[in-house]
């Protein structure tokens, strides 16, 4: 904040206005015309402004702090976000590996929840041997990553705001000195932060006729099973490094979801369980297919029908998503917290826009959410939504002893995949069980199952036979 002291601002009108701000001095410049050097702010200077007609400011308090000082101590709830940049070679689809960078060794990087008005005290540590510094821009912060800036590597550096407004907010490295942020980002140095608002979500209105044609208006609670997509490209040349001339030329080579291509289509479990053969593939794409994969292994999403589900969604590339589900419509589409639409079929994200979408599943199906650019779809923006019981698998899976009797979604047999279940907020519905799967590392991939999600490739070879 020191810095807007000693610049030299041009000046258009006015108001040149001192606040007080957590006990410092704050001084906000407007436009006018003539030139005043506010890095020496005096009486006279400030009377001189009155005199001309300024205007008084309030500074919002979400204005960030690079140290901690007062915001820490507001009596606000403080939440702590620590991450560490650090790249690792992580694979992509195909079998080979890519150079990615990374927060935490995963990609994207972990989700950060708050609740709008709790204070974020983010601290980003740059392992010694790591081969570059980088920086950390969050867009709930109202801070600018120039004001971050960049560390270097054995370095660590903290800020604090208070998330202000409520949303889905992409965060991101900066680069080092904001140079090279296309490669950090694009290679996986990408997250979202999810600020619930501060009194909580609203119930969702879903209107549909019914058989008699009659307006059926059906009101949900506002509690709701909930899950996270981050849709991006790699720019790669052919040995996994990054390809700036591809990023400036739109031409990716790949799309993914949650940073793998494909992510979230069956696999040889689901192939076992409808065909029979874990070799008769049941889908057009899969390409992470085998217990040997870990917790690359491809995953579905499982949720029960009638049930509420919000999708936390964030376009974090550089290419539009035209967001659509297969067989489904939108019932709520919201950006920041103001509804934008309501029985949607498709919603278009730009660049670093976002939207929470609400939506039931009345049908037992499989519904696939696609970006709705044939290019982007088949280049791996498809993920597989499973509602119910469609395969009628429950008698099976009772008799087998997998589950004692029958559910309303695979969810209990499977669980949903870690990497699309963000952190428990102010009206999320527990899932049933987590496993681990996501573009983590082996140590972070040990991380996840020690917090408790379930290796699938451990488990699935001591279950029963399925008949
Ligand atoms: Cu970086």
């Amino acid at each position: 904040m020191n810095k807007r002291y000693s610049m030299l601002f041009t000046i258009a009108a006015v108001a040149v206005v001192s606040a007080t701000l957590f006990g410092s001095t704050y001084t906000q410049t407007q436009i006018s015309g003539q030139s005043i050097d506010v890095s020496q702010p005096n009486v006279d200077l400030m009377q001189q402004i009155h005199d001309m007609g300024g205007l008084q400011l309030v500074m919002p308090q979400a204005f960030a702090e690079t140290n901690c000082g007062a915001l820490e101590n507001s009596g606000r709830n403080v939440v702590e976000f620590n991450v560490s940049g650090q790249s690792v070679d992580l694979p992509i689809m195909g079998g080979k590996t890519y150079h990615a960078m990374t927060f935490n060794q995963q990609v994207p990087g972990p989700t950060l929840r708050v609740t709008q008005g709790d204070v974020v005290k983010m601290t980003l540590t740059i392992p010694k041997d790591e081969s570059t510094g980088h920086g950390n821009d969050m867009h709930a912060s109202q801070m600018s990553a120039g004001a971050f800036d960049s560390i270097n590597p054995g370095e660590s550096k903290t800020y604090c705001y208070i998330a202000e407004s409520a949303g889905v907010f992409k965060y991101h490295c900066s680069g080092v000195h904001i140079l090279g942020m296309d490669q950090h980002v694009l290679s996986g140095m990408y997250g979202i932060a999810i600020v619930d608002p501060a009194n909580g979500y609203k119930k969702l209105m879903v209107e549909k006729t019914s058989g008699s044609g009659v307006l059926d208006k059906k009101l949900y609670d506002a509690d709701a099973l909930e899950f996270q997509l981050e849709y991006n490209q790699l720019y790669l040349t052919p040995d996994g490094n990054y390809d700036a001339g591809a990023m400036f030329q739109h031409h990716n080579t790949a799309t993914v979801v949650n940073g793998m291509q494909f992510g979230y289509v069956p696999n040889e479990v689901h192939n076992t369980l409808i065909k029979g053969d874990a070799k008769k593939n049941i889908f057009v794409a899969q390409p992470w297919n085998g217990l040997d994969l870990k917790q690359y292994q491809s995953q579905l999403l499982y949720v029960e029908t009638g049930q509420h589900v919000r999708l936390f969604i964030e376009n974090q590339g550089n290419e539009p998503l035209f967001f659509h589900i297969v067989g489904e419509i939108l019932d709520r589409v919201t950006q920041g917290n103001r509804v934008q639409s309501g029985a949607t079929e498709t919603w278009l994200l730009g660049g670093s826009q976002n939207m929470i979408v609400d939506l039931v599943f009345d049908e037992p199906g499989v519904y696939v959410a696609v970006n709705h650019d044939y290019a982007a779809l088949f280049s791996g923006a498809a993920t597989v939504f499973v509602a119910g019981d469609p395969f009628g698998l429950n008698p099976r899976l009772v008799d087998a002893g997998v589950i004692k009797a029958p559910v309303p979604s695979y969810a209990y047999a499977l669980g949903n995949p870690s990497d699309a279940v963000p952190p428990m907020g102010k009206n999320s519905i527990k899932h049933p069980a987590v496993n681990v799967h996501g573009l983590y590392s082996d140590d972070r991939a040990a991380e996840i199952e020690a917090a408790g999600a379930i290796p699938l490739w451990k488990v699935v070879p001591t279950l029963p036979p399925i008949k």
